[in-house]
């Protein structure tokens, strides 16, 4: 299997992630990428290859003009101020307020565009997130032009960022945005399949009013898990996308077996639903060690993972997401592609 992957992905280097309350070094963290990297080198997965460059055409098919231009420019407006820290959004329009007049100061600006305050913005964040959705769209046009399956390489993640937000580490939402490609190239129907801990909002916010995207997630319940604000089961999609959104909110602790059931339904609703074109926003903080998560998959479940996952025989993108214990990242990541070739 073919890997993208380009340097430009560790352009971010955050410094400061709000976390209960103090400043910690991000989870979300560069070398998570190196070792991923590392790990497809050492199984011999296949080749490694440099991305195209698609520039901003395909990333303005599912996300907001005015979103792309406060990312291109925030860092610099940011400094304009004299700031020293990071940028981080810290007042928000909600309930009570308004939220159709966009702020012209930086400080307003984030907390329109930002759904989260644990995402930070620093130089080089969009420079990264530019390498990433070239990474994603490098990856699905091989499959699309070859069959074969594909790993994107991405970095920063993707599937928390909505049409015009950002959050949860990420910045422009490479699963959607690779998801449309194949589309705008002719495939009728994409399954994007997201198996990170955290519910996929910004995907299932971008397609929930359509069906030729479905969308199905395994996540920890919102009742107790980021992003808490989405991803309830009766979260069904609306208009003509009603049916084409599964959540599976799953309590903290939750196993195999279980998470396994959930899988196993999903895969069967991507293969009732004709999808031609399956996208997996593979995250693996579901992993029993991950610091910031609460499911209990070990080091061979991700194996298993790949084994189902090729069972549906479908041309097969795979994009990475999360996953922050970082010294095992490369095995539970390549596990699912090495378990998904072997089958
Ligand atoms: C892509 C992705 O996996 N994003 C996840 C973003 C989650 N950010 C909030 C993390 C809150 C961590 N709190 C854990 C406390 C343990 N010290
Ligand atoms: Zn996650």
């Amino acid at each position: 299997m073919l890997t993208f992957y380009s340097d430009g992905t560790r352009r971010r280097r955050a410094r400061s992630e709000l976390d209960g309350g103090v400043l910690v070094s991000p989870y979300e963290c560069p070398e998570r990428v190196e070792l991923v990297l590392e790990r497809v080198r050492d199984v011999g997965l296949g080749e490694v290859r440099e991305p195209e460059a698609f520039g901003l055409e395909p990333v303005l098919a599912v996300h907001d003009r005015g979103y792309v231009d406060f990312l291109a420019r925030c860092w610099d407006d940011w400094l304009a101020e004299g700031r020293t820290g990071e940028a981080i959004a810290w007042i928000w329009p909600t309930r009570t307020m308004r939220d159709d007049v966009i702020p012209e100061h930086i400080d307003g600006r984030l907390g329109h565009y930002a759904l989260s305050a644990d995402t930070s913005i620093c130089e080089g964040t969009f420079e990264a997130a530019m390498a990433s959705k070239d990474i994603a769209l490098s990856a699905v046009r091989h499959t699309l032009a070859s069959g074969a399956p594909s790993f994107g390489l991405c970095r920063p993640p993707g599937h928390h960022a909505a049409r015009d937000q950002f959050g949860g580490y990420c910045f422009f939402n490479n699963a959607a945005i690779a998801a449309q490609q194949a589309l705008d190239r002719g495939v009728a129907r994409v399954a994007i399949l997201d198996v990170d801990f955290h519910h996929g909002n910004g995907t299932q916010e971008i397609f929930f009013e359509r069906d030729d995207v479905l969308f199905l997630s395994l996540h920890g319940d919102p009742r107790t898990c980021f992003p808490y604000f989405l991803g309830h089961a009766d979260e069904t999609g609306r208009g003509r996308g009603e049916g084409f959104n599964v959540n599976y909110p799953l309590p903290p602790g939750t196993a195999f077996d279980a998470w396994s059931r959930a899988l196993d339904d999903a895969l069967a609703r991507i293969r009732a639903a004709g999808c031609e074109l399956l996208v997996v926003s593979l995250g693996v903080d579901a992993f029993e060690h991950d610091p910031i998560s609460a499911f209990k998959l070990t080091s061979d479940d991700f194996t298993e993972l790949g084994r189902r996952l090729a069972a549906l025989r479908l041309p097969t993108t795979f994009l990475l997401e999360g996953g922050y214990a970082v010294e095992e990242i490369g095995i539970n990541a390549v596990n699912v592609l090495t378990g998904f070739e072997a089958a």
